[in-house]
């Protein structure tokens, strides 16, 4: 069977895992800091997938947030980057509106994404060169908007941040609003969609915006950092997606900004 459709089949039923699981008590621990929480049920999702990924394909690699894969440093074979949970906080708070988000690559080129929002048992899913869908329904390309009469992603956080905050607020001020769903996998979806025309993150890692990246490119968008740097599949980065106008009209403003790019370099580091 091909890895897309195992792939799909595999990520709903790792969708039902969760709904069953969450049925029952569930243990809640910070991780760095009391933003930062993680479950039983996003460590034993994770052991799901990655157990059903080997049970099936053997010789594959699995990178999760919970975890596994800790010691890959390469993107040689099948590559599979799995969030288990991505939204956390919502799955804690709310019990809905979060995703289970998985990027297969293929010796270091994209080959499909994945992103299922559990709760609705909706599929994002695009596999490269055969493009995006939501279930079993195409999506149209990306259209091209400005700013100003867009709807952008974005954490409230960022904007009350020292040297990066400022970039951030003059966005707020310019474009026709902001919105924040708490899933940067499910927000990068509804890029795909069309219904948000962008989405700006900082400091996102692999198994965030992996899937996202993958759905994002078949429907015609693009993704780099905020600088407008591709991004390397292996590392954290800031993540800047859209669709091809308002991504270059958003990396022109951040990287006209001096103090904004020394705060990115800051917590990012210089580009490899
Ligand atoms: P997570 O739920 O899988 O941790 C909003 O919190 C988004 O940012 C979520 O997609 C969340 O993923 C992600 N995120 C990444 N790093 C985070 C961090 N250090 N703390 C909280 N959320 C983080
Ligand atoms: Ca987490
Ligand atoms: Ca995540
Ligand atoms: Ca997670």
């Amino acid at each position: 069977m091909e890895i897309y459709e195992f792939g799909q089949r595999m990520i709903r039923e790792a969708g039902d895992f969760i709904k069953l699981r969450m049925k029952e008590d569930f243990k809640v621990d910070a991780k760095l800091n009391p933003h930062d929480l993680v479950t039983d049920v996003d460590k034993e999702t994770e052991t799901y997938i990655y157990e059903r990924i080997l049970e099936r394909y053997p010789d594959h690699r699995i990178i999760g947030e919970e975890g596994h894969g800790t010691d890959i440093e390469d993107m040689s074979g099948v590559l599979w980057i799995v969030d288990p949970i991505d939204g956390t906080l919502n799955f804690v708070h709310q019990l809905q509106n979060f995703a289970v988000s998985i990027g297969v690559y293929v010796d270091g080129e994209p080959y499909c994404g994945l992103i299922l929002d559990v709760m609705e048992g909706v599929l994002y899913h695009a596999r490269v060169g055969s493009g995006a869908f939501k279930d079993d329904i195409r999506l149209d390309e990306m259209r091209d908007t400005t700013l100003d009469r867009s709807l952008i992603g974005m954490n409230a956080n960022w904007v009350i941040k020292d040297q990066i905050g400022p970039a951030f607020k003059k966005i707020v001020e310019q474009t026709r609003s902001t919105r924040s769903y708490g899933s940067a996998a499910l927000e990068m979806a509804y890029v795909a969609t069309g219904i948000l025309s962008a989405s700006v993150f900082f400091r996102l890692h692999p198994w965030d915006y992996s899937a996202g990246m993958i759905i994002i490119d078949e429907a015609g968008g693009r993704t780099t950092n905020l600088l407008g740097e591709e991004i390397d599949i292996l590392k954290k980065d800031s993540i800047l997606t859209g669709n091809k106008a308002i991504h270059k009209e958003l990396t022109d403003y951040f990287t006209s900004d001096a103090a904004f790019i020394a705060g990115h370099r800051r917590v990012h580091g210089e580009k490899r």
